[in-house]
């Protein structure tokens, strides 16, 4: 395992695992943990080895979002530009993850606030230990919710609970997120990470090439028409119908042997 102090990265099986490591402050964001998360989901990008990534926090917490000790208001100057933070660290951290065409699974080991919490919307797959619970903590604190908060809680749970949770930061706690579909689901603390990593292993052993064009398809349905979703699926399946792992699973079928994925 390489590390760096604030965010653990190792690659093993296909899948690149990135645990936020600061777990006396809940892992929340200082600068240097922005800079090496950002660098981990670049990894991801560019390294044709990594086929899955998997998200989750060392200690009690998953994330606890920005460390809110790095600009005491209390030491006076001047009002933080905290737009820039977001525009600067952030928003394409976020992009990038949304914008990876390869499958991102979060384990959500423990509580998951403020933007903390939005990071782990904006994965593709989430499972949370059942001790777990969400925080939209930025109403204690005068904010809005960011990271894609806003988005991602009105378009999966409609505006009336979006609403009582960002109003009230009010925990959300695992199994509540699962019924109400923010998350994939919520499992027993001691099983969360045999879990996870299982999920991230066997989607690493996927067609990555089909599974990165059904991540993308499935991020455009909301925006698109129906008209424009065909079309969109047409041209998709015209490039996974020309893929190796597309000649390779139906053969694997019509020889009655589990499919060998390259990935491409
Ligand atoms: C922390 C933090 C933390 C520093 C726990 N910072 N130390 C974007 C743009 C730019 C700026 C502003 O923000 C944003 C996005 C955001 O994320 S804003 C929202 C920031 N996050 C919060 O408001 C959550 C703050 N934390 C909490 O409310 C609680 O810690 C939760 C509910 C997460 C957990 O409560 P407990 O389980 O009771 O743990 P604790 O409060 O005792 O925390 C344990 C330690 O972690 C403690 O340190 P200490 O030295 O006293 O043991 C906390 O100070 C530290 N910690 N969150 N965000």
């Amino acid at each position: 395992m390489t590390a760096s102090p604030t965010v653990l990265s190792a690659l093993a099986d296909g899948v690149l695992t990135l645990t936020l490591n600061r777990p006396d402050k809940l892992n929340s964001f200082n600068e240097d943990m922005h800079l090496a998360f950002r660098e981990g989901i670049q990894r991801a990008h560019d390294d044709p080895a990594v086929r899955a990534v998997l998200l989750t926090g060392a200690g009690r917490g998953f994330c606890a979002g920005q460390d809110l000790g790095d600009r005491d208001p209390r030491k006076g100057g001047p009002a933080p530009d905290l737009g820039r933070t977001l525009e600067t660290f952030y928003n394409p951290t976020l992009r990038l993850i949304r914008s990876l065409e390869k499958p991102v699974v979060c384990a959500v080991n423990g509580v998951a606030a403020g933007a903390g919490a939005n990071i782990a919307f904006a994965c593709d797959i989430v499972l949370a230990a059942k001790s777990a619970k969400f925080i939209q903590a930025f109403a204690r604190i005068g904010l809005v919710p960011d990271a894609g908060g806003t988005w991602s809680l009105a378009r999966t749970l409609g505006e009336p609970r979006a609403k009582a949770l960002a109003l009230t930061a009010e925990p959300l706690m695992a199994e509540k997120a699962a019924d109400w579909g923010l998350i994939w689901k919520a499992v027993e603390d001691a099983d969360l990470m045999t879990e996870a990593e299982a999920l991230a292993r066997s989607l690493a052993a996927g067609p990555t090439l089909g599974l990165g064009l059904t991540k993308r398809l499935i991020q455009q349905a909301a925006t698109n028409s129906l008209d424009q979703q065909l079309d969109a699926e047409r041209d998709c399946q015209q490039q996974a119908g020309r893929s190796a792992d597309y000649a390779e699973g139906v053969t694997a079928f019509l020889e009655k042997r589990p499919a060998r994925f390259s990935g491409k």
